[in-house]
């Protein structure tokens, strides 16, 4: 059977773009199809300025939000990466088959430079080899199929050449995984900047719809949306990206195809109205269960305590033949 892999930093709360991007593709085909393993990577969580508190209780609404979205524990395992520690065994050793030059090659790391620099803070080592950590979650779990969002696809491309290289250095040891992106909304934009990504991280609150925002500041937020000056709908990314992501997101809501979505609504504002009421109906079970867990705390501690126990019995023989491999001295 495939077995997938994602995660989920715990780095502010989580978006349409989580939501769209990954989520939504775990719970509704992922974890029917596979053998699927979904985390929250706190780890993660601390490659830039954070505090302690609120990664805490930021990991612990990712994880209900997890089971809120629809990832059932009878169907895939979800857990907490800290709590399953071959992930930080496995990751010092693929920090010591990647090279400098390919960590800082990496697109999210140069733009988390820029603004942490902008924000006058210390760049954190771990942020430069954050992707070897990742390189570990996914290949300590021997993972053919890693479903991400686009903005993630170059990581797992980077964890196939070192699970190559270390396979051919040091003897078969890792499944080679890939990336598996959506069709639509594989990269929602900032509403109100649709030329960057809708990141949980950034400072623009009205640009960014939150899975747990009330109802009419989702519809504020989607019909303020910035578009452009024309006035006929059409769907060109280069062109008019502010139109484009609307037509992307209301297709992923209601299944539809953004060309074809562009020739019903003859206005940006018909275009926002049916937008926004698309994402308020995608967005009412996940919210509605997520309040139904709140309420139930011990349920999903219970979950990923039993997540991480499954999880580190799938990791711990691979790690270990990984640590084998490389010339560790076993413990006798
Ligand atoms: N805007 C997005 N559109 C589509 N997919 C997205 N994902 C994130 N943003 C979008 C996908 O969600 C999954 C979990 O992402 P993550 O939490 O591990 O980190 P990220 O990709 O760095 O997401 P953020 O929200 O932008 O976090 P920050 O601001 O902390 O960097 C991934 O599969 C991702 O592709």
């Amino acid at each position: 059977m495939t077995r997938v892999f994602s995660g989920i930093k715990p780095t502010g709360h989580l978006t349409l773009g989580n939501y769209l991007g990954a989520m939504r593709q775990w719970a509704a085909v992922d974890q029917h199809q596979a053998d699927a393993l979904f985390c929250v990577v706190d780890l993660h969580g601390m490659t830039v300025d954070h505090d302690p508190a609120r990664l805490r209780r930021l990991t612990r609404q990712a994880a209900t939000l997890l089971l809120a979205a629809g990832l059932d524990p009878e169907l895939c395992t979800v857990f907490v990466q800290s709590h399953v520690d071959e992930h930080t065994r496995l990751s010092y050793v693929m920090e010591c088959v990647a090279t400098d030059g390919e960590m800082r090659r990496m697109i999210q790391y140069k733009e988390k430079v820029a603004s942490e620099g902008a924000r006058g803070r210390g760049v954190r080592l771990s942020l430069l080899t954050y992707p070897a950590l990742m390189a570990a979650d996914i290949l300590a779990y021997g993972a053919d199929e890693v479903p991400v969002g686009d903005d993630q696809a170059q990581h797992v491309e980077l964890t196939r050449d070192l699970a190559v290289r270390f396979n051919q250095r040091y003897g078969h040891t890792f499944v080679v995984p890939k990336a598996t992106v959506p069709a639509v909304a594989a990269r929602v934009m900032n509403l109100q900047d649709p030329t960057s990504k809708m990141g949980k991280s950034d400072d623009s609150g009205p640009g960014i719809v939150y899975l747990l925002d009330e109802p009419d500041v989702i519809r504020k937020k989607v019909m303020r949306a910035v578009t452009d000056s024309g006035r006929e709908v059409v769907y060109d990314r280069e062109e008019r990206p502010g139109v484009a992501n609307l037509l992307e997101i209301l297709a992923a809501c209601t299944d539809g195809n953004p060309e074809s979505l562009a020739t019903v609504h003859d206005s940006y504002g018909a275009l926002k109205q049916a937008t926004a009421e698309a994402v308020l109906e995608t967005l009412r079970p996940v919210q509605a269960r997520h309040k139904e867990l709140c309420a139930d705390p011990g349920y999903v501690e219970e979950v990923l305590r039993h997540g991480a126990e499954k999880a580190r019995a799938i990791a711990r023989p691979i790690v270990d033949t990984a640590y084998r491999a490389i010339g560790l001295l076993p413990p006798g």
